[in-house]
């Protein structure tokens, strides 16, 4: 039978159930990569399992999100996390190596490969021919542990790229377009899959830029073949003999097919608050614009830059433009330092950072009031530059570097020179010195006093009886839920970090939902479509259930956000008729009663609230549901 890339990758991997989407399957990791956010909390919990050394072919911690070090908190963790590497096995990516995804496929990412990752961009592996799947802390510790990832067997898109781009036009448009065909939303359960002749035009970091932003429509992942341009890459990397060929068969059947075709593709933009609000760049042209930051985990790479270094040489930046780059990588820095290309962009009147996350996630760059900040990155949700009131507008490298000259949004075709066409280096210079390997020795692991336990919650209650503590819309963000930026800090700390739970939506919930909670009483988040949009960060999932909230009953749940409830005991619900969302209001009184034993008996729910019934579904495997009746997985053992 001819089979995808998806399902040939899958099937390698498979330990349970058989490659039938819709249905639970459980696959064999390969590789593992925590970041320093989500990691402090995946180590805590893999030292909970119990094991004596990591059990994947390769794991990498790596130190990207929380380097501003205000206070000694992430200085603790960075400590933390080495000491836990060195005993167990894991390779230690330090601070100002640069971000987990640019780093892993510059050094580890391999073709035909399963990578687990505690950070949704995970699927930028994709762009190797690999499936690199974001999720929970707390599952890639069990996948080092040597458990293998339950998912729900994904159906598989194939997305058909046709031609070539045209000069001005790069991969982030494509992602763009991508975005405005699918959504952010209502793609659950899903696989892209590339193909078509215009694979030949794209290298492995435009591939990646691609793979990256499919996290942004909600997908399991996305994935690029491996071919000719994949091995270049490798090489390029020294790591050539890391390349296998993996392809589609000629006749492999898809769920859809689309196809794009690149030629006809124009600068695009995202405009706020979310990645699907996109438009073409000349209907946003004339726009003041404050702020340009460029880099992060997508549009980092070494073409991203050149082609920015090349528009902005002999070119200065506009006096009312902050200009802010970001590079993915240690390597990515030293390559554009030692051709000379930092120096152009220095010369422009770039702010340059370490590789880190840095203005993305907010917890630094946050821009002036009212700001217009256009940026590179894949998210610009409400609040997550760190100000309430920015409009962030996600667009190319091209057109935010036309941006800094002009100070208006460009199209950056009528900018009236010559496209840049950098040449790729043969092979990169390659430094991996900051990357320390384990000793694997009992290495003392040190603990600063912002490191707490990991928090686990108690089994299901018999009935639900609580308060409707919030009722929120659509495209609920974890960001809405769990701020990062200047509240990131307190990873490690969940009693700290809780106080911060909605505070851009609603700044009494934290109090209110503890107050709750202290009188006996459950929390209920009440919710539209696609609750939990965005980051891995489980924090969204164990803070609420440190609040007391029991269960969130909304008309749908984005994946990773869905996996991470269940894994701390919160019970994930969602309308029989989701006209019933519309009755309800926060305050409402509401009771599940016996949700214990309907959820072991597999009945169906009712939940009477406000004295009104609503149907209820709780639509899980057996494995989720005993998972929840124990409280999550640490209740279970
Ligand atoms: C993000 O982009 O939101 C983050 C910060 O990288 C998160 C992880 C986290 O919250 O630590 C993600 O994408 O998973
Ligand atoms: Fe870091 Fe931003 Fe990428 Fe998340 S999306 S990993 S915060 S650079």
């Amino acid at each position: 039978m001819a089979k995808t890339i998806t399902q040939k990758i899958f099937e390698k991997h498979l330990v349970e159930g058989k490659f039938e989407p819709g249905k639970e399957i459980a696959v064999k990791i390969d590789q593992t990569l925590t970041q320093d956010a989500t990691g402090t909390m995946a180590y805590l919990q893999f030292e909970a399992i119990g094991v004596s050394q990591v059990k994947t072919e390769l794991s990498v911690s790596y130190v990207d999100h929380n380097t501003i070090q205000i206070g000694f908190e992430n200085a603790d963790d960075h400590r933390y996390l080495q000491s836990i590497a060195d005993r167990y096995g894991i390779l230690f990516s330090q601070a100002g190596n640069g971000i987990c995804h640019q780093v892993h496929l510059e050094r580890f990412g391999k073709p035909g490969k399963t990578l687990l990752g505690s950070d949704s961009h995970t699927p930028t592996a994709g762009g190797l021919g690999m499936i690199g799947i974001g999720a929970g802390g707390l599952d890639v510790a069990l996948a080092m542990a040597g458990k293998p990832f339950y998912l729900t067997c994904p159906r598989v898109i194939r997305i058909n790229l046709h031609g070539a781009l045209n000069p001005w036009v790069s991969a982030k448009d494509v992602i763009l377009k991508v975005l405005e065909i699918f959504g952010t939303s209502g793609n659950v359960g899903c696989v892209f899959e590339y193909g078509g002749d215009g694979l030949k035009t794209l290298s492995v970091p435009e591939r990646a830029t691609i793979t990256n932003m499919g996290t942004e429509c909600g997908v399991t992942t996305s994935v690029f073949p491996s071919d000719e341009i994949t091995r270049e890459f490798l090489k390029a990397q020294g790591r050539e003999g890391d390349w296998t060929e993996i392809t589609a068969d000629e006749d492999a059947g898809y769920d859809r097919i689309i196809d794009i075709q690149l030629d006809e593709l124009v600068p695009m933009a995202a405009c706020p608050h979310n990645p699907g609000n996109v438009k073409t760049v000349q209907e946003l042209e004339g726009m003041e614009v404050n702020q340009v930051c460029i880099g992060s985990c997508t549009n980092s790479s070494y073409k991203d830059l050149m082609i920015v270094a090349g528009i902005l040489k002999a070119n200065k930046k506009h006096p009312n433009v902050s200009l802010i780059i970001s590079p993915g990588s240690r390597q990515v820095l030293s390559n554009i330092a030692l051709n000379g290309a930092l120096a152009d962009l220095l010369a422009a009147g770039a702010r340059i950072t370490e590789p880190i996350c840095g203005f993305c996630i907010g917890n630094s760059q946050s821009p002036q009031t009212n700001a217009v900040s256009l940026r590179t990155s894949n998210r610009n949700f409400f609040g997550r530059s760190g100000t309430k009131d920015a409009q962030v507008y996600l667009v190319s490298p091209e057109s935010a570097a036309a941006a800094v000259i002009t100070g208006r949004i460009t199209d950056p075709r009528h900018l009236g020179m010559e496209y840049p066409q950098p040449q790729m280096p043969e092979r990169f210079y390659t430094d991996d010195s900051m990357i320390i390997g384990p000793s694997l020795s009992s290495t003392e692991i040190y603990r600063g006093p912002n490191i707490g336990k990991p928090p686990s919650n108690t089994p299901i209650p018999e009935s639900i009886q609580g308060v409707v503590t919030i009722k929120v819309g659509d495209k609920i963000t974890t960001d809405h839920i769990i701020p990062a930026g200047s509240r990131m800090k307190y990873r490690s700390n969940v009693p700290e970090y809780s106080k911060f739970v909605f505070e851009i939506e609603d700044e009494g919930f934290a109090k209110r939902a503890a107050a709750y909670r202290d009188s006996g009483r459950h929390n209920i988040i009440v919710a539209g479509i696609g609750y939990g949009q965005g980051s891995s960060r489980e924090h969204a999932a164990i803070c609420p259930m440190f609040l007391g909230v029991k269960a969130v009953l909304a008309k749908s749940f984005e994946r990773i956000h869905a996996a991470n409830l269940i894994n701390f005991g919160i019970i994930p619900l969602t309308f029989a008729n989701d006209a019933d969302y519309e009755q309800i209001d926060a305050g409402d009184e509401v009771i599940i009663a016996d949700i214990r034993g309907l959820l072991a008996e597999n009945k169906p729910l009712k939940a009477k609230i406000n004295g009104r019934e609503v149907d209820i579904n709780c639509s899980l495997s057996d494995r989720q549901r005993q998972i929840l009746l124990a409280g999550g997985m640490l209740g279970r053992g």
